[in-house]
């Protein structure tokens, strides 16, 4: 065996181990609320090898990695023909984003990207990089596929080599193979993120659940979860948004927030997940938290249970963006199973297991934030004071 092919088979032994290893719920870690695994289910390393390497011995005698992968994360998902699918945002070495379909038969564990990334359709503007794409089965019959697009700001100096403007690609398919690109979303908002579809007609138009914000990273005097009405998906156009879920002051979504995947339809009302971000001396503090709307009129919020539902533990404090968790694709499963697949820290997807019922029992049940420390105190005292009745 030369050097060369000894690597490679190294290489693909280790790569097929990391893929078929089992994931199994983390047994230490318990709320009642949603499970943990042990592994992630999308890393760099995930990402197949001839997307990085040259596996030419001819051209690349020595097995150098030629085309790195940074990070796999923030996936929209899907189930489609018996399959758990992710569209997960792989970063590259270079800094720039791109999807690609990584796809499992159990939903917790041997997620296996597609054999190609997504070779997304461009408008007349090129996109300088795309991610975080929300997907929504419409009952118009598409999926659709709303993510972030970002280009260099045009009125930005000439010295000034960061700013950007984000703002909403669209695209929609039927089977993540073949994606037709509609124009992006044209809206008042100076910068758009985070902007999702829901999945009904709402008096016979889309709906649209958006982020005004102000500039790229800061929400600004706008901010909060946005909601509107447009006729089309071919030319989606909205006017004013309102505020369906604002920033609030001293809470877990005081700087800003975002809806993450489109909402699960449930018999008590529409159920959201969606990022809060508050800011701390060691930088922006992200955690995922639930609400449940109006099943009519789902811009109406009708319950909102205090504080976050998950926010980054022990490992998933640390990567290229720390004391990040994000999440913008969840499944619903016909039984009633859900699986939220979330990122850590802009750099790997974990899967947490719960289901209608408890989110349900969750977001009806835990006490709305209080926003005072004494309001807090009375919340949690009261909860003191009726479990010493049950032993008495
Ligand atoms: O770095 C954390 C997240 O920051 C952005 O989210 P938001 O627009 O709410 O600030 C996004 O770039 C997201 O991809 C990223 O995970």
């Amino acid at each position: 065996m030369t050097p060369f092919s000894q690597n490679l088979s190294c290489l693909t032994r280790r790569f097929e181990t990391l893929i078929e290893r089992p994931n199994a719920v983390d047994d230490e870690w318990y709320n009642g609320v949603f499970e943990r695994y042990r592994n992630p289910v999308l890393t760099a390393a995930h990402v197949p090898l001839d997307w990085r390497f040259d596996l030419n011995p001819a051209t690349n005698p020595l097995l150098l990695e030629r085309l790195g992968i940074n990070a796999a994360f923030n996936p929209g998902a899907i189930y489609l023909d018996g399959k758990f699918l992710l569209v997960c945002r792989v970063e590259g070495a270079d800094r720039k984003s791109f999807f690609a379909v990584a796809e499992s038969e159990t939903g917790i564990d041997g997620f296996r990207f597609w054999e190609e990334p997504v070779d997304l359709p461009e408008t007349g503007e090129p996109d300088t990089n795309v991610y975080d794409m929300r997907l929504t089965a419409h009952e118009d019959g598409w999926i659709y596929g709303l993510f972030c697009t970002e280009r260099k700001d045009p009125a930005a100096s000439p010295h000034d080599t960061s700013s950007a403007v984000a703002q909403c690609g669209i695209v929609r398919t039927k089977d993540l193979k073949t994606w037709q690109r509609l124009p992006d979303l044209i809206s008042r908002s100076a910068q758009q993120r985070n902007v999702v579809l829901h999945p009904e007609f709402i008096g016979g138009r889309y709906a649209l659940y958006t982020r005004p914000q102000e500039s790229f990273i800061e929400a600004g005097s706008g901010g909060g979860i946005g909601w509107a009405l447009c006729d089309s998906m071919e030319k989606a156009e909205i006017g004013e948004e309102s505020i369906v879920d604002p920033r609030v002051y001293h809470t877990i979504k005081e700087s800003k927030n975002g809806q993450g995947p489109a909402p699960i339809k449930t018999e008590k009302g529409w159920l959201h997940l969606a990022h809060g971000v508050r800011n701390t001396a060691a930088g922006l503090r992200y955690v995922l938290y639930v609400f449940l709307s109006d099943l009519d009129d789902p811009k109406r919020v009708i319950a909102r249970p205090g504080g976050y539902f998950l926010a980054p533990e022990g490992g998933e404090r640390i990567g290229d963006v720390s004391n990040v968790v994000f999440c913008n694709g969840w499944i619903a499963r016909s039984t009633g199973e859900v699986y939220i697949y979330y990122a850590s820290s802009d750099t790997r997807c974990h899967v947490a297991t719960t289901s209608v019922e408890r989110l349900l029992d969750y977001v009806l049940n835990t006490p709305e934030d209080g926003l005072t420390s004494r309001a807090c105190v009375l919340t949690r005292t009261a909860l003191i004071c009726k479990n010493r009745t049950l032993t008495k």
